[in-house]
């Protein structure tokens, strides 16, 4: 219901929401109506129509509550747009020549974000239905992140956070590229924030750096080409067009982010219940390709990587067992070759060509094939186990033959 209070109390109402977010931990908040979103709905529309989001039908599926908060929930009257900053101490890109080592993004390598911001806009939406009590005002809240269809960032550019920069993600004067977003919807009115102006200028950075030519114009992304998609959203095989250009990233991608300009102002994030994690951000990969469900679920407890499985990360880490042949880093990649000697041909749990998950089965093909290593070559150019009967396997030997013995 909407509620009647008087504008200086609503001013102060809106600062203690301020003071209580900066309390719970977050790093900027701002305010604006569920009105004025018809731009974003319609580019929502095209990109979809375009086939943008590739196997992510779920972006598809409430299409109509993503593009209107006033769909969503007819009784909001304000939204409160939050932000936290992932700020990395070091340089994300620094891990992508370390190619006998699996690169996990940055937003990855620490306990998953979604428990964490939800549990703070848990707390921040009890503190001001609390603060609205105080005053007579009952009112009701709903908070999201990532997960419901909602569009965060044009939402968070409304409420004045920052702006959807070239690379479509948003950027902030203060935390340059490294926000996470989340949103408080509530049936108080409260005053709103101005919208930020765009800062790019002629930088063209983020869209010169992209390994895989994801933006087919600046603000424009195309989600299938794009790395943090093919790796963390996507459930088929990865196209083989798009497996050297992945180097050894095995979750996510920071690139467009890591070289954005205003990233000079964010200071290193202090959050301590979002510290980094320097094991999981750069891990050998022989230790990885070991790794069974068990293993995996271990050492991935609480991390947004869990969700992907074991089956398709392993499917990640033999991309970049494959592409760790072709950087010409003797030592390293022999070590990982020894791994795949000691693999190849084996079955049943660990063992590349004999995974029980047929994802890691078929990209295994391509990785031996493309490892420099005799053994790991010899099984390439050998035939299907016998009794291999499934397709996405069975594609990846009959299309990937032209790529034995490339490698070395
Ligand atoms: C689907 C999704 C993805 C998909 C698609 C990404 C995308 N850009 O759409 C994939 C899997 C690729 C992805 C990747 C990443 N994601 Co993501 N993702 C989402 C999710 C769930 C929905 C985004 C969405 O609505 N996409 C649909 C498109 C149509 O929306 P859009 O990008 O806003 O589109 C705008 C532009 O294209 C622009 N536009 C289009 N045409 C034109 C033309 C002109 C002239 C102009 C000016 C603009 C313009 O207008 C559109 C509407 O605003 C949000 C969470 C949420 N609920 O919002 C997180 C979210 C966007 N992701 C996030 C993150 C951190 C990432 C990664 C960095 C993770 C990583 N390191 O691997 C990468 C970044 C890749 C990138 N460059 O975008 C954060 C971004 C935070 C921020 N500060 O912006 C979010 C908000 C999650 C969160 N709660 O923090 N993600
Ligand atoms: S996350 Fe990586 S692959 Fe995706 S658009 Fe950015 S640079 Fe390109
Ligand atoms: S790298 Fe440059 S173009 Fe890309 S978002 Fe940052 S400022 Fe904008």
């Amino acid at each position: 219901m909407p509620t009647s209070i008087s504008d200086p109390a609503r001013q102060r109402l809106k600062d203690r929401i301020i003071a209580r977010s900066l309390a719970v931990g977050f790093d900027d908040i701002g305010f604006m109506g569920p009105e004025g979103m018809e731009v974003p709905a319609a580019r929502l529309d095209e990109f979809l129509a375009l086939g943008r989001h590739g196997d992510m039908g779920w972006l598809q599926d409430r299409s109509a509550w993503r593009g209107d908060p006033a769909t969503l929930w007819p009784e909001a009257r304000s939204i409160i747009m939050l932000a936290t900053s992932f700020a990395p101490p070091v340089d994300p890109l620094q891990s992508l020549a370390r190619t006998d080592h699996g690169a996990v993004s940055v937003y990855a390598a620490r306990r998953d974000y979604h428990d964490v911001v939800k549990g703070r806009l848990k707390e921040l939406a009890q503190g001001l239905l609390s603060e609205a009590r105080q005053i007579g005002v009952e009112a009701s809240v709903k908070v999201f992140v990532d997960t419901a269809p909602v569009m965060e960032k044009p939402l968070a550019a409304k409420a004045g956070l920052g702006w959807q920069g070239k690379h479509t993600n948003m950027v902030s004067r203060r935390h340059g590229s490294w926000t996470f977003l989340g949103a408080i919807f509530t049936t108080l009115e409260l005053p709103t924030d101005p919208p930020s102006p765009d800062h790019c200028g002629s930088c063209s950075r983020c869209l010169d750096i992209c390994p895989t030519g994801a933006f087919p114009a600046p603000y424009q992304l195309d989600a299938t080409r794009c790395i943090a998609y093919l790796t963390v959203e996507h459930q088929g095989q990865i196209p083989r067009a798009f497996r050297p250009a992945i180097g050894n990233r095995i979750f996510g991608c920071d690139d467009c982010l890591a070289v954005c300009p205003w990233n000079r102002f964010a200071a290193t994030s202090q959050d301590i219940r979002l510290q980094m994690r320097g094991d999981l951000q750069l891990a050998p990969l022989a230790d990885l390709l070991a790794l069974d469900d068990a293993g995996f679920r271990q050492m991935f407890a609480g991390t947004p990587v869990k969700r992907l499985g074991r089956d398709r990360f392993l499917r990640n880490v033999l991309v970049a067992v494959g592409n760790a042949g072709q950087g010409g880093r003797a030592a390293p990649v022999a070590a990982l070759a020894a791994s795949a000697a000691a693999r190849v041909g084996a079955r049943g749990g660990g063992a590349w060509l004999g995974d029980p998950g047929a994802r890691g089965r078929g990209m295994a093909v391509g990785a031996v094939r493309r490892l420099a290593c005799p053994a790991a070559r010899g099984a390439g150019r050998a035939r299907p186990q016998p009794g291999e009967a499934d397709p996405l396997v069975l594609v990846e030997w009959r299309d990937g033959s032209g790529e034995a013995g490339r490698a070395g």
